[in-house]
């Protein structure tokens, strides 16, 4: 299985040698975020890795090669060509065998990112449990509980049931941090009125939480959350009524699967000027940051 995992240079030097090195995915490049801004916003992520002095490895699926530590011209395949499929952990042996160009979720980045050797990881919102009449719970969350890793995001993106999502989390042993905050952030929003587990000031105090879990052997990975940056936050009621109109939208065009998280977050992009995308472009960048720092404290 190993060699089925292509991880380059740079980045397989940094894990022998120890030094620090976070995990990025390629759905949001690929599904998430509208072209020129997901090509921009890769490029940034990384570069934002290096600057607080970690390495950036870039996951996605090129040919069938699951490839962590993609390169510029992969990157900008993912980013530009539209028959780039969503891949999660049930897709993966499906994009080896057929040699498919994927994008990887938060589930099969979190998946491959792990067997790599890797224990940090930056997104921006995780999947979570769907609101809607079908009983749709992301991948993510299932992945998450099995894999030990440091997985730093806003939260659950806000067009989720984020009660039921952070229940879940609970039922599963998924230990959720607010980094710098007491409640669970709501991904364009800093505020969602959830509960944390704990609040954390610093990043040694993530990586002290995360050796206690290392020493336990416990299984699940370590949600640090992150609100994000308060000038780029979409206020309440505007965010309120995107959402409801993306959310109606979905239900009448009969979106489901793996197509409704982009279907959802295009249609609020569209519908709040460029709103969310700001935000959400942001908080991306802001947990980058945020990963860097930690991975530095943590060997
Ligand atoms: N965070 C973002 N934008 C995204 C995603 C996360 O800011 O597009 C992606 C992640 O890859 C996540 C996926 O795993 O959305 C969830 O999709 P689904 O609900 O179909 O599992
Ligand atoms: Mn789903």
């Amino acid at each position: 299985m190993p060699e089925l995992i292509n991880i380059t240079p740079a980045v397989a030097d940094s894990l022998r040698d120890r030094r620090p090195v976070v995990a990025l995915e390629s759905t949001v490049i690929a599904h998430g975020l509208p072209r020129p801004q997901n090509l921009q916003t890769a490029q940034r992520l990384q570069e934002i890795v290096r600057e607080a002095g970690a390495v950036p490895a870039t996951i996605g699926i090129i040919d069938g090669q699951l490839t962590v530590g993609l390169s510029d011209d992969q990157i900008q395949l993912l980013a530009d060509r539209a028959d780039i499929r969503k891949i999660s952990t049930r897709d993966i042996s499906l994009a080896v065998a057929r040699r498919w160009n994927g994008a990887t979720t938060v589930a099969s980045t979190t998946w491959i990112a792990h067997r790599a050797g890797i224990k940090v990881f930056a997104t921006g919102g995780i999947g979570g449990v769907h609101r809607g009449s079908l009983p749709d719970v992301s991948a993510d969350l299932p992945e998450l509980a099995r894999t030990p890793m440091i997985v730093v995001c806003s939260g659950a993106k806000i067009v989720l049931d984020l009660p039921a999502t952070r229940e879940w989390l609970e039922t599963h042993a998924v230990t959720i941090l607010g980094y710098q905050c007491d409640e669970l952030p709501a991904f364009y929003s800093q505020h969602s009125g959830l509960p944390i587990d704990a609040r954390v000031d610093t990043p040694e105090e993530v990586a002290s939480i995360f050796n206690a879990q290392r020493a336990l052997d416990i299984e699940s990975a370590l949600l640090v959350t992150v609100p994000v940056p308060a000038k780029s936050e979409v206020p309440a009621e505007e965010l309120q009524h995107v959402l409801t109109t993306a959310l109606e939208d979905a239900e009448w065009k009969g979106v489901t699967g793996s197509a409704l998280t982009p279907f959802l977050l295009s249609q609020m992009a569209e519908r709040s000027g460029g709103a969310t995308l700001r935000a959400n472009i942001a908080l991306l960048e802001n947990n980058a940051r945020v990963a860097a720092e930690i991975a530095r404290r943590v060997y």
